[in-house]
């Protein structure tokens, strides 16, 4: 009996096959980051051989060979990391990864498998239970991620979902759960994100939360509040959260459940007042509180909510599920994210039945978003990170300039490229408000199909370089599916000269007034980042050198190019930093500044590059390392981890080589990498280093031998060439 991850075009699902002979995993793990070692444990035991090439044959097959020691072994590091982290790679020619982290998805899942009665296997529900008991925290709770404090969001969800599994209340563990919730005032201190799901489950009357006034839907698209120039994935969020709360959908009354409401209050279910209660949230889950624009305007609506008119409902409901089902075909089902995916399941459900030809569809993409460590079966963030991840390995591997070493991974991963970019817009894009596709790429898969700016630019960038660099390319991604993408990354320009991450800034920053999940920052709308500008600059330089592309909106990219780089050097801070909003965090947002600039030929004795090489300069530690807090990211300032970490160093001296800064500083973070190296190639699971919205932090496991092994490229072709 074994679980076994089966890929097929990106698509990552874990089976439970019977018949199979288990590898020996390491199962358990208590209550840390995942090292994602299922997969791995299971990837090894077909790929890896331990590295085979010594010093003797570096000549014949054009390694460059140093006499000064510290080079050799950073020559022999990166060898031996690209020897183990090849094997990590999947036929399609993706690398898997483990993309958990937030302790709010899961639940979601579970509450909707409850109530439209679709069933996890035992297998998947043992995993499960696993996995939430392997992040409960000592006094009782969860976090919203795994590494947070214990917040009412983490904890009322993760409760209830075990009680649904399963568990029984007299459980220790439950106990415990429950004297957490007691102890904090009872589940209506939970913040609305978690109160839409008590509603659902029917452990909340639906007074309990402030109205999510369906009919904003049918106003003029001209005003400014108009949801659909709300961020993709907030609106997208909204929209099936909105027709749940237009259709008051609650699951069947059971004697679990009836168990249920009074176990999650301090006082008898009966007697309380939740229309009290719609704004009551712990202080533990306050980040991004209600604000009294929003206060007001939640008056107004939940007085309407005694007043409506039903056929202005129902006009609003048939316009969000209209909404729904174009969102649901349009991504195969997988929906952007899986927050959504769940409420659309659960609204699917209601209007079309459980047995519709929708809700099967659905039931069919429900597996690609779990996935399994040794920590147990979560629900991912996404349903996976399959190009990014992919397109960083391939540069990364690239920088070493051996890329004739690696010419099958290499292949395979182009192939990767070639089937995940997306070549057509959707249908009617703009009917709901979706921006062009065609020339894009996804962050994970083409069935997904949400191109993003971003992720385009490094499925462009790598592109060429594999055109240019691996032996026998294929060459299938043609120069007209350059040119889409192109124009892709053109098109998603922001008027400040910088990318949001899916489409134009839609909004003023000023709506972020009306956030109404008060544990996420910057929800609202979709702003211009700095790592997406710079990725964007960078694809957009590299397309320009093309000798055959060279004429192709010349005029045009020379002006964006030159808009994005203006964007970059104004939103530096006064330290001479970039705050990361999608990874942790200055050191990942400088990284990404300091590659826009000098691939723009900004010099590197420039004020700005100087002032940014300072910045790092003054964090590093003095084991040569860096390592970088969570809390950067949630507190906006810099803030060390106790410990250097990996995937931070590794960004410091990638800027610090980019920039051309001192070389000792450079060597002693090199050596930091190295002598971190496990003797298989690997590097151990260190912080979480993903973050979104401010507060919410996800795993990339692949990153601690991506980074690694760029930087040690980066360093051995720098002395190779000096
Ligand atoms: C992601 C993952 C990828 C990420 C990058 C491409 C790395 C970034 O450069 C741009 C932003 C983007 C696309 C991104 C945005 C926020 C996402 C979609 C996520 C972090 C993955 C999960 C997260 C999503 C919002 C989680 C669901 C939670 C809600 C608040 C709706």
């Amino acid at each position: 009996m074994a679980w076994r991850l089966i890929c097929d075009r990106g698509q990552q699902v874990w089976k439970y096959l019977k018949n199979e002979n288990s590898t020996s995993i390491d199962f358990d793990k208590e209550n840390s980051n995942s090292a994602d070692k299922v997969y791995r444990a299971y990837a090894i035991q077909q790929n890896y051989k331990p590295l085979d090439i010594d010093e003797s044959q570096y000549e014949t097959l054009k390694i460059p060979i140093f006499k000064e020691e510290f080079s050799v072994s950073a020559v022999k590091s990166v060898l031996n990391a690209i020897n183990y982290y090849s094997s990590l790679q999947v036929e399609d020619g993706h690398w898997p990864g483990d993309y958990g982290g937030p302790m709010f998805l899961l639940p979601g899942a579970i509450i909707t498998a409850h109530v439209t009665k679709f069933y996890f296997t035992e297998e998947q529900k043992y995993q499960m239970i696993r996995y939430l008991f392997n992040h409960q925290l000592d006094d009782g709770g969860w976090g919203t991620h795994i590494e947070n404090k214990s917040t009412m969001f983490g904890t009322v969800l993760n409760y209830i979902s075990l009680r649904l599994l399963g568990i029984h209340f007299d459980d220790q563990r439950i106990q415990n759960a429950y004297n957490f919730i007691q102890r904090e005032g009872g589940a209506m201190y939970a913040p609305s994100w978690a109160k839409f799901w008590l509603c659902v489950l029917g452990v909340m009357p639906w007074e309990g939360i402030n109205s999510l006034f369906p009919e904003l839907w049918l106003l003029p698209e001209w005003l400014p509040v108009h949801p659909s120039r709300y961020w993709c994935h907030c609106r997208m969020v909204y929209v099936p959260m909105s027709y749940v709360y237009a259709e008051k959908i609650v699951g069947e009354t059971s004697s679990l459940i009836k168990e249920l409401q009074n176990e999650l209050y301090v006082d008898n279910y009966e007697n309380i007042d939740f229309t009290k209660h719609r704004n009551t949230i712990n202080s533990l889950d306050l980040y991004a509180p209600q604000t009294t624009l929003l206060k007001i305007l939640n008056f107004f609506t939940n007085a309407y909510e005694n007043i409506y008119n039903r056929q202005l409902r129902n006009k609003a409901s048939e316009f969000l599920i209209n909404y729904i089902e174009a969102e649901d075909e349009q991504t195969n089902y997988i929906d952007i994210g899986p927050v959504n995916k769940f409420i659309n399941m659960l609204s699917i459900w209601h209007s079309k039945g459980r047995q519709s030809k929708q809700f099967e569809l659905h039931l069919n993409r429900v597996n690609d978003y779990l996935w399994l460590s040794e920590d147990g079966m979560k629900v991912q963030g996404y349903n996976g990170s399959q190009l990014w991840d992919t397109a960083f390995s391939i540069q990364a591997i690239l920088e070493t300039g051996l890329a004739h070493l690696y010419n099958n991974c290499l292949n395979s991963a182009y192939n990767y490229l070639d089937i995940s970019q997306v070549l057509e817009d959707v249908k009617d894009y703009n009917k709901f408000y979706r921006h062009i596709s065609k020339g894009g790429w996804p962050f994970s898969t083409r069935d997904h199909g949400w191109p993003i700016t971003d992720c385009t630019a490094e499925g462009l960038k790598t592109t060429l370089l594999l055109h240019e660099q691996i032996f026998n390319c294929p060459r299938a991604i043609t120069s007209d599916r350059l040119e889409y993408a192109v124009d892709f990354i053109l098109s998603t320009q922001n008027k400040d000269g910088g990318w949001a991450s899916y489409e134009l800034q839609r909004s003023g920053s000023w709506i972020e007034y009306l956030n109404p999940a008060e544990v996420f920052n910057g929800i609202m709308v979709d702003y211009s980042y700095v790592e997406c500008t710079s990725a964007c600059v960078q694809s957009l330089c590299k397309f320009r050198l093309q000798i055959h592309c060279s004429n192709y909106r010349r005029k045009d990219i020379v002006v964006s190019i030159h808009r994005g780089i203006e964007f970059i050097k104004n939103s530096q801070r006064i330290d001479g930093s970039w705050y990361g909003s999608w990874a942790v965090c200055f050191t990942y947002g400088t990284w990404f500044a300091i590659e826009a600039l000098v691939t723009a030929g900004e010099s590197t004795k420039s004020k700005i590059i100087n002032e940014a090489v300072k910045f790092l300069l003054s964090k590093q530690n003095l084991d040569g390392g860096w390592g970088e807090s969570y809390l950067s990211c949630v507190y906006k300032s810099y803030i060390h981890h106790e410990q250097s970490q990996v995937t931070n160093t590794a960004w410091a001296v990638l800027s610090l080589m980019s920039a051309k800064a001192d070389s000792i500083a450079i060597q002693k973070g090199i050596r930091f990498i190295i002598n971190k190296q496990c003797s298989n190639g690997d590097w151990n699971q260190q912080g979480i280093s993903g973050v979104f919205n401010g507060n919410c932090m996800i795993s990339y496991t692949n990153y601690r031998n991506i980074f690694p092994i760029w930087a040690l490229g980066r360093f051995i072709k720098n002395n190779s060439t000096k």
